[in-house]
């Protein structure tokens, strides 16, 4: 990148790096001073945080085409392998520190989405999104020195609580999906039997499937299977 990038034109750049990767910027947190931020790479907390991440199957064909071109197809967690390659160089480019959700210590995403989006969990533990229901995530966030001006922040309605068949609750074949939350250990045992094979491995999750909101963004077949086998551990 050529030139100082003010904090006024850093989303935009931002959006239009990441754009042709399928990767969209979902939102901004600042953090005040005392509170707890991550720490960027020379050790100072970080005052902003923008998050990044696919809107329903935004990120597969470029995933897809770049898996195509290696022999290993992209090795062993290849979603978050792609996710690195995409984002390090963006956050090099723009000075910032790059923290991706797979990586440990986990970074609390989904507490930053809460704040950037105004989004709220759902019953399976995913936040759901007004518009694109369950049909979302985060593959990156950029930490940077300089508090940068809020992007989105949603305030719609909470889509649960105007749910009143709530489907994800009752259709869970291992009952995994509860009031109380999302329970992994019979998720897990019922992937491994011939129904589950057959049933939640090849569609995709029935409770997440079963939501009525944002059906339109619903993940492509081939990713749905990816993310399954991902679970189906
Ligand atoms: C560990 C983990 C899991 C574990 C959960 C173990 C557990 N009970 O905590 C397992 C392996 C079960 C899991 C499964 C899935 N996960 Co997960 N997971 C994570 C991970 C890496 C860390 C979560 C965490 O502990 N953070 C640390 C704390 C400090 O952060 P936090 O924001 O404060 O914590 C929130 C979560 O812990 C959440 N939570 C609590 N219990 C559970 C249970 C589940 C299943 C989930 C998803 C969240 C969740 O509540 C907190 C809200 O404050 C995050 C990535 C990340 N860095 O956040 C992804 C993440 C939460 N997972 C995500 C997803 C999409 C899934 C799957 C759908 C993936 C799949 N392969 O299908 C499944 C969900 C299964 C289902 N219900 O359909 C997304 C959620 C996106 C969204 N829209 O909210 C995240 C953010 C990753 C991403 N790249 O976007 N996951």
């Amino acid at each position: 990148m050529t030139g100082p990038v003010t904090s006024n034109d850093v989303l935009r750049k931002l959006r239009a790096a990441l754009a042709p990767h399928g990767v969209f910027l979902r939102g901004v947190v600042n953090f005040s001073d005392g509170e707890t931020a991550p720490l960027l790479m020379d050790g100072q907390a970080a005052k902003s945080v923008v998050l990044l991440g696919n809107i329903g199957g935004s990120l597969w064909p470029a995933f897809q085409r770049w898996r195509d071109g290696l022999s290993d197809r992209g090795g062993e967690n290849p979603l978050d392998h792609w996710s690195k390659v995409v984002i390090e160089p963006v956050a090099q480019a723009f000075g910032a520190s790059a923290y991706f959700p797979s990586d440990p210590p986990w970074q609390p995403f989904q507490q930053w989405a809460m704040r950037a989006e105004g989004l709220k969990a759902s019953p399976l533990g995913i936040l759901i999104h007004p518009r694109y229901g369950l049909w979302h995530g985060y593959r990156g966030a950029l930490g940077f020195a300089q508090t940068l001006p809020e992007a989105t922040n949603q305030i719609d309605p909470h889509p649960c609580d105007h749910c009143p068949e709530k489907p994800c609750l009752s259709i869970c074949p291992a009952q995994a999906v509860l009031s109380s939350g999302f329970e992994i250990t019979p998720c897990r045992s019922h992937l491994k039997t011939r129904e589950g094979q057959a049933g939640c491995m090849t569609g995709g999750c029935l409770a997440r499937n079963a939501c009525p909101v944002g059906v339109e963004y619903r993940y492509p077949a081939e990713q749905l299977y990816f993310h399954m086998a991902a679970l189906n551990l």
